[in-house]
Order: structure tokens, then sequence, then C-alpha cells
């Protein structure tokens, strides 16, 4: 039998910090969750199928300066950087049916001349073409994961996150019946809602680190203005095919994943409950 708790707990893998974190933000950034040998094996496997070493300029491809380019072309082996204890973190975050088995791919951001600051690109959530676009609770995937291959400050092509977006697009959605998946149904584009968002911020990490995030992150790519080629790992964690998710009503409780918390009604608008009363 389940107990109501009043903060969310660490769990086996993650400190209760880093649980609130995730909770709070959307987010968290786990270090060196890619182990340093798994670091290596992806870099190789990159060198390898492109020819392509982050930090010797020699070895990119003259027409990609500054751009954002993801893994067409090119079969990288997904697995490469996925360990037992990304999975067991990620199935602490979402639950029991998320896994990383389709694994991670990369997405590189080639370094472009100008001045060495942050600056994001357009703020989306990711939808889906699959069903209804983009829904309030998890259809397509459950996490996105961005985990860096290369030390990557502010001015890097760091991944770029609005902190709180998940909850503040769950609550403004829940609250307003709102469609998610209209915009992208109509336009085929994700762009954030227009609701006030926090400042966004950079991920900077070093090679290893893995920024996880709830599915309804409002994010970003960032330009590159440093010396080396941002290389990033991009994954959609997906629940097994069986798996629907059951949205949950009432004060969270014990079995419930930080995940399920961002998705809590019990502490929002009235009007909606009562209408659903
Ligand atoms: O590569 C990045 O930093 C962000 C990529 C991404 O998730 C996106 O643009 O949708």
């Amino acid at each position: 039998m389940s107990q109501s708790i009043f903060e969310p707990e660490g769990t086996t893998h993650l400190t209760q910090a880093q649980v609130a974190q995730f909770v709070t933000d959307g987010f968290v950034v786990v270090p060196g969750l890619v182990d340093p040998d798994r670091v290596g094996a992806g870099l190789k496997e990159l060198k390898d199928k492109t020819g392509i070493v982050p930090c010797d300029a020699a070895t990119w491809p003259a027409d990609k300066a500054g751009m954002h380019v993801g893994q067409e072309g090119f079969a990288f082996d997904r697995s490469a950087c996925v360990s037992p204890r990304m999975e067991a973190v990620v199935r602490e975050l979402g639950g029991a049916a998320v896994t990383c088995e389709r694994g991670l791919g990369p997405i590189l951001r080639f370094p472009q001349a100008g001045r060495k600051r942050f600056e994001p690109g357009g703020p989306h959530i990711d939808g889906t073409r699959q069903g209804n676009g983009l829904a309030m609770y998890p259809t397509h995937f459950h996490l996105l994961v961005m985990a860096y291959l290369t030390d990557t400050e502010e001015h890097d092509g760091a991944f770029t996150v609005w902190p709180g977006s998940p909850r503040q697009v769950f609550s403004w959605a829940y609250c307003n019946g709102i469609d998610l998946g209209e915009k992208w149904r109509t336009t085929g584009s994700t762009g954030a809602p227009d609701i006030p968002l926090n400042d966004p911020i950079p991920v900077v990490a070093r090679a290893g680190d893995v920024a996880i995030c709830h599915y309804l992150m409002v994010h970003a790519n960032s330009a590159n203005r440093g010396d080396h080629v941002r290389v990033g790992l991009h994954g959609w964690l997906k629940a097994v095919p069986e798996y629907r998710y059951v949205p949950k009503a009432g004060p969270p409780q014990r079995d419930w994943t930080p995940l399920d918390w961002i998705l809590r009604t019990d502490n929002l608008c009235r009007e909606r409950r009562s209408f659903e009363a």
C-alpha cells in the first residue's frame, strides 16, 4: 500500500537533491553517467564512421561551419555509450517501463566565427510524427537525453534548457484544457507555447555528463563559438510498446516517479478539479 509524501525522495542512483532538481527544473545533469571508456568508444565510433575528430579542424567537413548536424548519412552504433547505470537512472526517473533500448545518436555542432558568448536557438518542445504530435501525458517518449562526449562551455554549442518549463507547460495545458498537439498538427512546428517562462540556461558540463529532461522540456541548440566540435548524443527514451501511462491523482505517493511528480494535479487549479469531479 502506497503512502503520501511531501518531498520527492532520493533513489538508489540519484541523491534527493538531484531528484528535487529534476522535479523543480524538469531536468538533471548526472556527472559521468557515460564512463570514460564509453566516451572513448563513442568518439572512436564517430571518427571511424566520419573521420571527424572534435578538436582537429582539419577533419571537419568544410561546408559545416556553424551547423547543427544530426546523424543522417552515417550508421552510428547507438548503443556505444549506454551503460547499465544509465538504464537504471532512467528507470528511476521515468518508471520501470522506460528504456534506453533505442540508444543515443550523435548531434554535432560545428564551430563558427564570432564573439564567445551564449547564443541560444529557437525554443521548442519535441513533438512526434506519430499520433497527436504532442500530448500532456507521455505518449511517444518519456525522457529527452543529451549526453556530452566533449567538454562544453556555454559558448561551445551547449544544449539549452528553459528550467521549470515542463511543469509550467503541463500546468498551463491542464488548467486551460489546451491541446498541445494542435500547433504541431496544423503548422508542423513544435515551438514553445506562448506562456511566461524562465530564462534559458546552457547546460555546461564535462564529457561523460548527461542531461536527462522531462519530455515537456522547452529546449534549443546554441551557437558554437568555441574551438572544437560539440559532440552530443541525443535520445528520446520510450517505454516498452505495451506500456500506457496512467495519470496520477491525489497527493504524491511513495511509489511515484520524479516524472509523475511533474504531472501532479492535486495542487493545480481548483476549477479544473471541480470540473472533473
Ligand atoms: O543539440 C542540441 O544542443 C539540441 C538538440 C535538440 O534537442 C533540438 O534542437 O531539438
